[in-house]
């Protein structure tokens, strides 16, 4: 046996030993009630933090206590990502402070070349949530005029978008894209026609996923790069994570929001194809393997903390056996190096990017299984995850993402995302189940909460 080998059995031994198990003893409702308040306090700290050294930047640089825009102005992405947070964990003066922040400060009548992608889950998901948890107008009218300025994009040969829009011009610029930019618009733009009333939102958003499911091979998966103008593919690996994730994540979740029956069964048909042909058993776990999107041949071995997200869609649709196979795998991941790598050869069991900028996906996936299955295994895992991440990324100014698991260097960033998204999966994980009803709301990929209207915009075909 390889000396690699037989090192990979070894550790799978000694996390399958540590992982936690039904045997110990469940959390009472006073431990996670204290769990909660640890979420909260650490929400405080990233937001003083921000306040502090950052107020009116994008983000906050945790280390040096300055502030970074990722472009030439400032779309005040972390109050915008962080008020439901805020929101949800009853933080009233936090949420009162982001507020207002966004509807003083954001504008987007700026001549300014932006993200679709990023804009959208961010920025527009935000404002929709804002505005439906506030039912403050002035957030809708912030969402409507951004609405506005990203529809350009979508003026391709093939209905899908470019990668980049002038906010104020409209110019496009880049057609190579991929499923996940070309698809994440879905639960944004249809709460935007729900709310104007203007179809036109959803109809292109729709058509641009429509457009890549429509190309996807004979054996029903999709590749990872795409030339949005002649429809080709450019990449033709296969994988669950980055560039193609959310493509699939929004497929399902348009069902759920707006009951959308297309949607439905191209994530059936899609999510059939994948654990056929990507899901993969070594003695650590279950993984997403990558493949040719052709032949189904394995291209790269390597698994991630974004592909860490599909055991909680695959929860969430109700398939919790997989979903707690992957899970396993998710659990291996995070706590084999330290902390969760951004991606590792699941077969030779070596790091390939040692960073961990605070994702979510891993948090996410336990909240989903543990509230399907109502299994405490979940909140263990859970709370190894938070711990490391509230002992080992915290500074001084709040919380910074690591340059390297397996050193514990840490780098000068906290994304908006960790407001957004982590902290606000981490709380929910222990929060009654009351917080959030998941038959009355649907989080975007940036865990932005929609509420299910039935009389706003149900999608008929
Ligand atoms: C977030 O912006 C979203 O969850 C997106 O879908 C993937 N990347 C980050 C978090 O990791």
């Amino acid at each position: 046996m390889k000396f690699n080998t037989r090192l990979a059995l070894l550790s799978a031994l000694l996390i399958v030993l540590t992982v936690p198990g039904r045997s110990q003893i469940n959390f009472t409702e006073r431990q996670k009630a204290a769990q909660c308040e640890q979420i909260k306090s650490a929400c405080r700290h990233a937001w003083k933090g921000y306040k502090k050294h950052a107020t009116g930047f994008d983000a906050l640089k945790p280390i040096s206590k300055k502030g970074h825009n990722w472009y030439g102005v400032s779309f005040l992405m972390t109050p915008v990502d962080a008020f439901d947070t805020f929101f949800l964990l009853g933080l009233e003066r936090e949420a009162k402070e982001a507020k207002e922040m966004v509807v003083a400060g954001l504008n987007f009548n700026v001549n300014q070349e932006v993200q679709l992608f990023e804009i959208n889950i961010r920025l527009m998901g935000g404002l929709l949530s804002a505005f439906e948890l506030s039912k403050d107008e002035r957030l809708l009218a912030l969402a409507k005029d951004l609405g506005t300025r990203l529809l350009p994009a979508f003026n391709s040969p093939t209905g899908m978008p470019y990668r980049y829009v002038n906010l104020k011009t409209g110019k496009t610029r880049d057609s190579l894209s991929n499923p996940a930019e070309i698809g994440t618009y879905l639960l944004e733009f249809g709460k935007l026609t729900g709310l104007t009333g203007d179809s036109n939102y959803y109809r292109v958003a729709k058509k641009a996923a429509m457009e890549v499911f429509r190309r996807r091979s004979d054996i029903d998966l999709a590749g990872t790069t795409i030339n949005v103008i002649t429809g080709e593919w450019r990449n033709t690996e296969s994988q669950i994570g980055a560039r193609i994730d959310s493509y699939y994540e929004y497929l399902y979740k348009a069902w759920l929001l707006f009951g959308d029956q297309d949607c439905r069964q191209a994530w059936e048909i899609h999510n059939k194809a994948i654990k056929k042909h990507l899901l993969t058993e070594v003695a650590s776990g279950w993984y997403f393997t990558r493949v040719d999107m052709k032949s189904g041949k394995e291209t790269h071995s390597l698994y991630g903390a974004l592909d860490a997200f599909y055991a909680g869609i695959l929860a969430l649709s109700g398939d919790t056996n997989t979903a707690r196979k992957i899970q396993k795998g998710n659990y291996y991941m995070w706590t084999a190096f330290n902390m969760e790598p951004e991606e590792f050869n699941f077969r030779t069991d070596s790091v390939l990017y040692p960073e961990y900028p605070l994702r979510p996906e891993n948090i996410e996936s336990c909240f989903y299984l543990y509230r399907m299955t109502n299994d405490q295994v979940f909140l263990r895992m859970g709370q190894r995850m938070i711990n490391d991440i509230l002992t080992k990324c915290k500074t001084a100014a709040g919380f910074a993402a690591m340059k390297n698991v397996t050193t514990l260097e840490k780098s000068d960033s906290m994304e908006s995302f960790f407001l957004a998204e982590t902290l606000k999966y981490a709380y929910l994980l222990f929060a009654p189940e009351k917080t959030v009803d998941l038959s009355k709301v649907v989080f975007n990929t940036e865990a932005h909460p929609f509420q299910i209207t039935n009389d706003e915009l149900r999608i008929t075909n």
